[in-house]
């Protein structure tokens, strides 16, 4: 109920970096058509999900064949460098806008929004529900690349014509047990189904008459294996970029720009009036929490008082938090300062303890 209230509340946006309601990241810093035959990667305007599993002859490609990587920066809105915990994730969504452009003047793809088990994708397809759904995963990375120094531009690692190499970056799912990283690029061939994180919808889209771009929703199941979705977000809010695969089984035998899911990247907003790059959104409100444990206790009300000042003003510094953090865990009424009625909602959300 506190939630709802604070999401329909206008959000004030200060100068300062806060975490109000829904912040919207409308321009990844990289978006990639993650494929062994782009020769421009990271620059051109559209990328497609398509897999290589109706075709025997290929042995050596990823089942996921046609994936789209995409990062958005995000402590120039957030703030970075809390404890993970203290990140109050109500909800992640992805929006791709499906493209339609000069060279692909019509969509006319498949929906499936459920997913489809790894043995009927498997050559021969067996698959009895039209289209393969458009799945999300979070990125890993290694053994080349890691999280900080992979972008758009760099040199594709993965399967090709030669030989069947893992992708890196990799999309992927937790283990439900382990909570170990399970690369997802090849699940036909490692014979199993991996739950996505979220499957896109489209949103107003009519197969084979579809002559305007149109949005894409990926609303991202954050309580997935035993949470750790949301903290994979958490963790990448605290290190200031996040990252998603969006993949697909699609089937197909040529690599005709229609008959399978194309979408703009950021460089192809010039392509179509009405194209979109990815867009991030991400639904987080000031925890109160400034040591992370999930509780408002003594430890976070002694820097809440250190954070306090007058209506208006600039908050803080406290002891651990800026200014800027102040406003990011105590901002509670998300009006821009830490005042009294901050104080007074911390005391009505108060967990007792530490
Ligand atoms: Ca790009
Ligand atoms: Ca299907
Ligand atoms: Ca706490
Ligand atoms: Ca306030």
């Amino acid at each position: 109920m506190t939630h709802r209230l604070i999401a329909v509340l206008p959000i004030v946006l200060s100068a300062a970096a806060a975490l109000a309601g829904e912040v919207v990241f409308d321009t990844p810093s990289d978006d990639r058509w993650h494929y062994p035959f782009n020769f421009d990667p990271g620059r051109r305007g559209t990328a497609s999900c398509f897999g290589s599993t109706a075709d025997p002859n290929f042995t050596t490609f990823n089942d996921r064949d046609g994936i789209i990587l995409i990062a958005w920066r995000t402590d120039d809105q957030v703030c970075t460098d809390l404890p993970p915990k203290s990140y109050d994730i109500r909800s992640v969504r992805v929006t791709l806008t499906g493209a339609v452009c000069s060279v692909c003047p019509v969509a006319d793809w498949y929906v499936d929004l459920t997913t489809d088990p790894w043995f009927n994708l498997d050559y021969p397809i067996t698959d009895s529900d039209l289209g393969q759904p458009l799945e999300l995963f979070g990125v890993g990375f290694g053994p080349d690349y890691t999280y900080s120094n992979w972008v758009e531009t760099s040199l594709y690692v993965g399967g090709d014509d030669q030989e069947l190499v893992p992708r890196d970056p990799f999309p992927f799912i937790f283990d439900a047990t382990t909570g170990a990283m399970v690369h997802v690029e090849d699940s036909v061939k490692d014979q199993f189904t991996p739950t996505p994180w979220s499957i896109g919808v489209p949103v107003g889209y009519v197969r084979g008459h579809q002559t305007v771009p149109f949005p894409v929703n990926f609303d991202v199941n954050l309580a997935l294996s035993d949470w750790r979705v949301r903290d994979y977000f958490q963790e990448q809010l605290r290190s200031g970029r996040v990252f998603a695969a969006v993949t697909a089984l699609t089937v197909t035998f040529k690599q005709a720009p229609t008959g399978f899911p194309t979408f703009f990247t950021k460089e192809g907003i010039a392509l179509h009036p009405d194209a979109r790059a990815p867009r991030l959104t991400i639904d987080l409100v000031p925890s109160g929490d400034v040591d992370g444990n999930e509780r408002r206790g003594q430890a976070d009300w002694k820097e809440m008082r250190n954070c306090l000042d007058g209506p208006d003003l600039t908050p803080g510094p406290g002891v651990v938090l800026s200014a800027d953090g102040c406003l990011c865990v105590f901002d509670l009424d998300e009006d821009g300062d830490v005042d009294l009625q901050d104080a007074s909602r911390f005391q009505q959300r108060f967990s007792g303890g530490n």
